[in-house]
């Protein structure tokens, strides 16, 4: 069980017992249920951040700039790198000590990379019940770095209210294809590494990307949550966001106040049109529907025994019976024993 007093403290924003909290929490032992239970309530305050993009672009340097940008704000931030090769360690980010110091030693900025121990799947439910905690502790701002490259990654970006898609010039051609994708989910557009050549180049392909992508309907999470279907009626600029393209260094911190000042323009476009709510019930359905099937898939395989389904995986390989066909027989036979 995880005592009641930790959870007490880590609302009353003691960072050593939010730290612990959180260990348990993804431990997921005995207790991290009951207690996420109790910490619900004093969630939904924070504004979510995701940071994604192509392998070295510079989130975590641009993550960092952001930060301390966000501190000369006075807001209070939570930083999560959700990304075993992350650059942060225990609180450090290598590479930039003078800064690192910064940040560890300022009360106001808390920082946790997330081990990637199990499947992707429990990654992003670890990285859900994490920024939940932090936003109950009492943190302003939740940063989360993800590396764009899979689904598990787009999905931890797009429960953000705000994603960042950081670009820089000059990547290859796979990387093309991460940014297709990545287009979609962006809310503000970075060009990183703006002190390289091409960075004007990777300007205007966003551009004309973007300019394709607003003709078309399906991009719904640029809209308030009201915003009529008609992409003419959609474009007025009160109800269509236009992801905004920014250029930055972030080694030096260049450009980095105007990222922030987007993500408040942002915030508060999302606030005005209604689309917090939107965002909210999406994050609420995945969530919901990710545990069902963990719990429903759980449930089942306990009812089952485990010599009954090995037998039946053994029939699948043999051929002897397809997979739907075996799912369904499962499943008829645990529903006629339970009422049996
Ligand atoms: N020239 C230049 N280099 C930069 C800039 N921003 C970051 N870098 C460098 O790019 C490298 C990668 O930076 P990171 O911040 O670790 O990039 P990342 O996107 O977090 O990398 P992963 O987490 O591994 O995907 C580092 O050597 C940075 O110093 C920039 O604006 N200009
Ligand atoms: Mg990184």
């Amino acid at each position: 069980m995880i005592p009641e007093s930790l959870i007490e403290r880590t609302l009353s924003g003691e960072r050593r017992a939010l730290a612990r909290l959180i260990s348990l929490v993804e431990n997921d032992g005995e207790g991290a249920r009951q207690a996420l239970a109790s910490l619900y309530p004093h969630t939904g305050k924070a504004h979510i951040v995701g940071i994604t993009g192509a392998p070295g672009t510079g989130k975590s340097t641009l993550v960092n700039r952001l930060a301390l940008e966000l501190r000369s704000r006075d807001a209070t931030v939570g930083i999560i790198a959700v990304d075993p090769t992350s650059p942060y360690s225990g609180g450090a980010i290598l590479g930039d000590r003078i800064r690192m110091r910064d940040l560890s030693g300022d009360p106001g900025i808390f920082i946790r990379s997330m081990a990637s121990r199990g499947s992707l799947g429990g990654l992003a439910r670890a990285t859900g019940d994490v920024v939940k905690i932090i936003d109950a502790a009492g943190y302003q701002i939740i940063l989360v770095e993800t590396v764009g490259a899979g689904q598990t990654e787009v999905e931890i970006a797009r429960t953000a209210h705000t994603t960042l898609v950081v670009e820089a010039p000059g990547l290859g051609d796979d990387i093309q294809a991460i940014k297709a994708g990545l287009m979609e989910i962006a809310d503000i557009l970075i060009v990183n590494k703006a002190d390289r050549d091409g960075a004007d180049n990777t300007v205007m392909s966003l551009q004309m990307m973007l300019d394709l992508n607003s003709n078309t309907p399906h991009s719904s999470r640029h809209h308030g949550y009201n915003a009529p279907a008609s992409p003419e009626v959609a474009t007025t600029p009160s109800s269509y966001w236009r992801p905004p393209i920014i250029k930055t260094i972030a080694t030096r911190g260049e450009g980095t106040a105007e990222v922030v000042d987007a993500i408040e323009q942002h915030a508060t476009f999302l606030r005005q049109t209604g689309g917090i709510q939107a965002y909210e019930l999406e994050r609420a359905r995945t969530e919901f529907e990710r545990i069902l099937v963990q719990d429903l898939l759980e449930r089942y395989l306990r009812l089952g025994s485990a010599s009954e389904i090995e037998t039946m995986l053994e029939k699948i390989i043999a051929r002897e019976v397809n997979v739907y066909s075996a799912v369904q027989n499962l499943l008829d036979n645990l529903e006629m024993r339970r009422k049996a």
